[in-house]
């Protein structure tokens, strides 16, 4: 029978090595996603199930990580709600941002059948290869931070930082809208096989974390347990969140992915004994040399390995779409070679 290490990992079993996957694993890096990239649209791959399917798998073949992600974008929710999107060179673009916007309830049309092409996309994956696979989707904080603002080229978000404080009850609106969305879209995720469920916070750094506590946890552990009451391991990643880290109890997630700002074993300290740990090399490592990677992989990780269970290695944000490829590959063939490890 078909064991997982990376499964094992998420019930806190450990293995003879640690599990590994990488944040924006599936596409950008990938030579064989560059060439399907020059006769497609990003758009066209990802709406396009058999597409779609392929790049869910290419690092499964071109890397052997341990977990395969869904081909998709957190920004594919919005769309459903009726926002329209175009993908410039610049990254993602709404047209009509809704801190433009003086009537935010009436805007919305949501209509989840916008969603099929993700669930056909898991029904393929889950016929060619029995790798585990992550389903995801954008946390309401992350995902309101591009609906507001428009654009992702401001990082920090400023119009949608003033729309929180100017508009706060259209803010929780917004919040419950996206959470029951987010919900939903999990829900059918998990009726088409996903194996893992991540919640993106990349942003969940940008305002104080007096106000995440108090607006936007509360929607985090209100998904969380949707998807822990189907058995599904939930994780958890709330970039930039420092200290907040202590905030990520058992009622929050199973497992929660650290940003490479933070140090993995204090984070260890902060977050709750029973929460396993993902993540967390720095995705600029990989522009050094093999020598400096192998050297800060025994320095930093093995002996984190031997004194703790519950973790999966990861990058502590996405892999970078210039990252030199034989870098990668170093570094997962170092990660799955059990000696490197005792
Ligand atoms: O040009 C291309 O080929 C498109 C590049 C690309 C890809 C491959 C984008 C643009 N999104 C994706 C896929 C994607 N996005 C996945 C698939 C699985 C994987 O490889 O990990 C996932 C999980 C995401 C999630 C996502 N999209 C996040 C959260 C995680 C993170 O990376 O911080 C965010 C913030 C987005 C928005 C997004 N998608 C793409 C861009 C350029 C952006 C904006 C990023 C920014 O604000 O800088």
């Amino acid at each position: 029978m078909y064991r997982s290490l990376y499964i094992d990992a998420l019930k806190g079993k450990k293995g003879e090595r640690p599990p590994v996957w990488y944040m924006r694993q599936a596409g950008r890096v990938l030579p064989d996603y560059q060439k399907l990239r020059k006769k497609h649209s990003f758009e066209d791959i990802m709406n396009q199930p058999e597409k779609a399917a392929d790049v869910t798998l290419m690092p499964v073949k071109a890397l052997g990580v341990d977990a395969s992600i869904l081909f998709n974008d957190i920004l594919s929710v919005p769309v459903a709600l009726g926002m329209e999107l175009v993908w410039t060179d610049h990254g993602p673009q709404f047209l009509k941002p809704l801190c433009c916007e003086d009537d935010i309830h009436h805007l919305f049309h949501p209509n989840l059948s916008k969603l099929n092409h993700v669930y056909e996309t898991l029904d393929i994956v889950k016929k060619r290869s029995d790798v585990p696979t992550i389903g995801f989707c954008g946390a309401p904080l992350t995902t309101l931070c591009y609906m507001l603002q428009g654009t992702s080229v401001k990082h920090d978000f400023p119009d949608a930082k003033k729309f929180f404080y100017a508009r706060p009850q259209e803010t929780c609106y917004l919040i419950d809208m996206l959470t029951d969305i987010c919900i939903e879209y999990a829900l059918k995720q998990i009726e088409h096989g996903i194996d893992a469920f991540q919640l993106f916070d990349t942003h969940a750094g940008i305002i104080p974390l007096e106000l995440y506590e108090a607006s936007f946890l509360p929607a985090v552990k209100k998904i969380a347990t949707a998807v822990r009451s189907h058995n599904i391991p939930f994780i958890y990643f709330p970039k930039g969140v420092g200290t907040g880290l202590s905030l990520m109890t058992p009622e929050v997630c199973d497992f929660v992915s650290i940003d490479w700002q933070t140090s993995l074993s204090r984070a260890r300290e902060m977050v709750h004994q029973d929460v396993g740990l993902q993540g967390n090399i720095d995705p600029f490592l990989l522009f050094s040399s093999k020598e400096e990677i192998e050297s800060i992989m025994r320095k930093d990780y093995v002996p984190f390995f031997q004194n703790h269970n519950k973790w999966i290695v990861n990058l502590g944000h996405g892999v970078m779409a210039d990252t030199p490829i034989e870098n990668l590959l170093f570094l997962t063939e170092w990660i799955k070679d059990k000696t490197n490890w005792w």
